[in-house]
């Protein structure tokens, strides 16, 4: 072995090492050799004689994989630039932005893993990029539960953005109480030969349901999803007065409005009814 190779008997070992940190499962590295082989193209042959991965093939396999994160990454830095202009232009306009907050995350490599196991998604890139459509991520936290149907109104009207998919889980909550608007968009992606139409998960909801939603997320991870029963009926109980207190601040805010005259018209688009 010379000191530009890498010890890896096959492309399991190497899928493992470049996907985590933490030893894998027998049917995780089965996962991971799956979609690392369907990433970069590896396979055996690229081991030399001893069984080891020249560095400049380790390197080049890399870049695959990190290739596979970037259109997402593009397709979260295009969505956020549309929200800061909308955060913009409603600041400018009228001293009130109904965008709060704006976190962006791009699922792991591990998570993903997760998920096509849980789903039973075969283990290649085209049925990943087609059926896990949450690998880039936006949460926009508004103050107001009409702010974030408003929020995605003036999203969903923007012409490139195709609309996948809607999941209103504030008008509908999950039975454990978590409350959010979900959206599948498609954004595209202009590249040097090409246009890539990337899904990206778009989560609106209010600062309570926020703060119910971190809480609940630590909980359920902390307990390893098996979360005591008389925990998650408190924290049912909490969903509900984080309701509680969306609906009183609606209220307020009704009550301001009335007091201040006309609530500031949008410039382009329409409020929610
Ligand atoms: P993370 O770490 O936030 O990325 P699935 O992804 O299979 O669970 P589905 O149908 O693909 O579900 O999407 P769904 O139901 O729209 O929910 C996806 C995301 O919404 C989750 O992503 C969470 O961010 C959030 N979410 C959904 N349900 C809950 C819940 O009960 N509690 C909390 N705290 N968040 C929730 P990830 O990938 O699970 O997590």
């Amino acid at each position: 072995m010379t000191d530009t190779a890498v010890p890896a008997t096959t492309a399991a070992s190497v899928a493992a090492t470049a996907a985590s940190a933490t030893t894998p499962s027998t049917a995780d590295l089965a996962v991971y050799r799956g979609l690392f082989q369907s990433m970069t193209g590896y396979d055996d042959t690229m081991a030399d004689a001893d069984g080891a991965v020249p560095l400049q093939t380790i390197k080049t396999l890399q870049k695959r994989v990190a290739a596979f994160h970037l259109s997402y990454k593009f397709a979260i830095d295009e969505l956020t630039t549309k929200i800061e202009i909308l955060q913009e232009e409603f600041e400018h306009t009228h001293d009130y932005s109904p965008i709060e907050h704006v976190r962006t995350r791009l699922k792991s490599m591990d998570s993903i893993i997760e998920k096509v196991q849980r789903i039973g998604c075969p283990p290649d890139v085209e049925n990943v990029r087609a059926r896990i459509r949450d690998i880039a991520g936006v949460r926009i936290t508004c103050a107001f539960v009409a702010d974030a149907y408003w929020v995605a109104d003036m999203l969903m009207a923007q012409a490139d953005l195709e609309v996948l998919e809607i999941k209103d889980y504030i008008a509908h909550p999950k039975p454990n109480g978590y409350q959010s608007l979900h959206l599948i968009v498609t954004v595209p992606v202009f590249l040097s030969d090409h246009t890539e139409l990337v899904p990206v998960e778009i989560q609106l909801r209010t600062i309570a349901m926020d703060f119910w939603a971190s809480l609940e997320h630590k909980i359920y991870y902390k307990y390893d999803r098996d979360v005591p029963a008389a925990l998650v009926a408190e924290l049912t109980e909490a969903a509900d007065a984080a309701r509680a207190l969306d609906a009183k601040m609606a209220r307020l805010r009704e009550q301001i409005r009335g007091a201040e005259g006309a609530p500031p018209a949008p410039i382009v688009h329409s409020a929610p009814a």
